[in-house]
């Protein structure tokens, strides 16, 4: 690698970057980066250093792009956005239904937990859907290792409950355990850094780049919650190699479209779904619930299937609400439900 794609070396450039390149932007380009967005202008990285440009579509941190030279005064505009091999999205803010593109071209999802307080294994399969849906491989990131009484027991608990997933245990106040993050990066790999506010994703940048980059807040006393420190996503590079990717804090994650990543996060219920006797089986009270006969002889594990159950219901929900023959075929079902009620009802 040589010239322009050298000096992006440290944002992640490699062979398949250069591949990109070569069949979707022109020549008259200049490759870069984005490494932060500011509303409608993209901070980008480029071989001659960093700076502003404006675009048509916007695009989102992570994103290869091509940019074409001001003319004259002003500055540059992003003429492309290559594709992506890895997208980050959840359901946009807002009454109408909409995807969100948070990032792009993400390889690692580090699941960031906080052991200052009581893990949450829903919330954790829940950013587990969406890491896996994106493209992105989790590692399950439990820090403050030493603000925990029994951190092994924690990272015993995580493990028995999600399966395959790396699970590893650090502090980003003593530094124990980062070189096992580090070892997880390597050149042109970018890990993006998921969790709630406060659980101390800013200072794991820190210690994984080994200098004060990212910008960190106290928690809040009484409950440890943060304060929402970070405002803005952005690209790091790691000097030993890999680009980190450090995000502001979401209380949740709105789902959109995961039932890939829910398939992922749940094989082993998604694999009975299909053996029930009903078609439309809801893993109720029905009769021949392969699900439900799995619980039964413990092959599924009754929590695991409450989380699946409750993110699936969130799905069917969301997919209601846009697709107008689902709706009435919903209206008809609580209807039919209805009427038969009232025939039943002792008047
Ligand atoms: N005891 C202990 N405290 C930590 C550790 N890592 C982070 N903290 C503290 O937790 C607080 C929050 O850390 P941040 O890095 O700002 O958290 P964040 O996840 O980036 O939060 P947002 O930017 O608000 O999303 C700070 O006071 C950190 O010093 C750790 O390993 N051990
Ligand atoms: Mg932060
Ligand atoms: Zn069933």
């Amino acid at each position: 690698m040589t010239g322009t794609f050298a000096a992006l070396a440290p944002y992640g450039a490699d062979d398949r970057v250069i591949a990109l390149f070569d069949s979707f932007a022109g020549h008259d380009l200049v490759p870069g980066r984005v490494a932060r967005v500011d509303r409608d202008r993209s901070v980008v990285a480029t071989a001659e250093g960093v700076e502003t440009a404006t675009s048509d579509e916007l695009p989102v941190v992570g994103d290869w792009v091509g940019l074409r030279p001001p003319r004259g005064e002003g500055i540059s505009s992003i003429g492309a956005i290559l594709p992506r091999w890895s997208e980050l999205s959840r359901r946009g803010a807002g009454l109408i239904p909409r995807p969100q593109t948070v990032a792009a071209n993400v390889d690692v999802a580090f699941i960031v937990v906080g052991l200052d307080r009581e893990p949450s294994p829903n919330r954790i399969e829940r950013e587990l859907v969406v890491a896996w849906e994106s493209g992105a491989r989790p590692v399950i990131v439990l820090n403050k290792s030493d603000a925990a009484e029994d951190p092994k027991a924690h990272a015993k608990a995580v493990r028995d409950r999600v399966g395959l997933v790396d699970v590893v245990v650090v502090s980003a106040l003593t530094g124990a355990g980062i070189d096992e993050l580090t070892a997880a990066l390597r050149p042109a790999l970018t890990a993006v850094l998921l969790g709630p506010s406060g659980v101390g994703k800013s200072t794991l940048v820190n210690a994984i780049v080994g200098e004060d980059v990212a910008v960190t807040g106290a928690v809040r006393e009484g409950d440890r919650r943060g304060r929402h420190t970070t405002t803005a996503r952005s690209l790091l590079p790691v000097p030993g190699g890999g680009v980190l990717l450090d995000t502001p804090g979401v209380r949740s994650m709105s789902l959109w479209d995961v039932e890939g990543g829910l398939a992922l996060t749940f094989p082993e219920i998604e694999e009975l779904v299909g053996s029930c006797r009903f078609a439309d089986c809801v893993h109720g009270s029905e009769p021949g619930c392969a699900v439900k006969d799995a619980i039964a002889d413990a092959r599924i594990d009754p929590a695991r299937f409450e989380s699946w159950d409750k993110l699936q219901q969130e799905l069917a929900y969301e997919a209601r609400s846009i697709d107008p023959k689902l709706l009435a075929a919903e209206k008809q079902r609580s209807k039919a439900i209805h009427k038969a009620m009232r025939g039943q009802s002792p008047t």
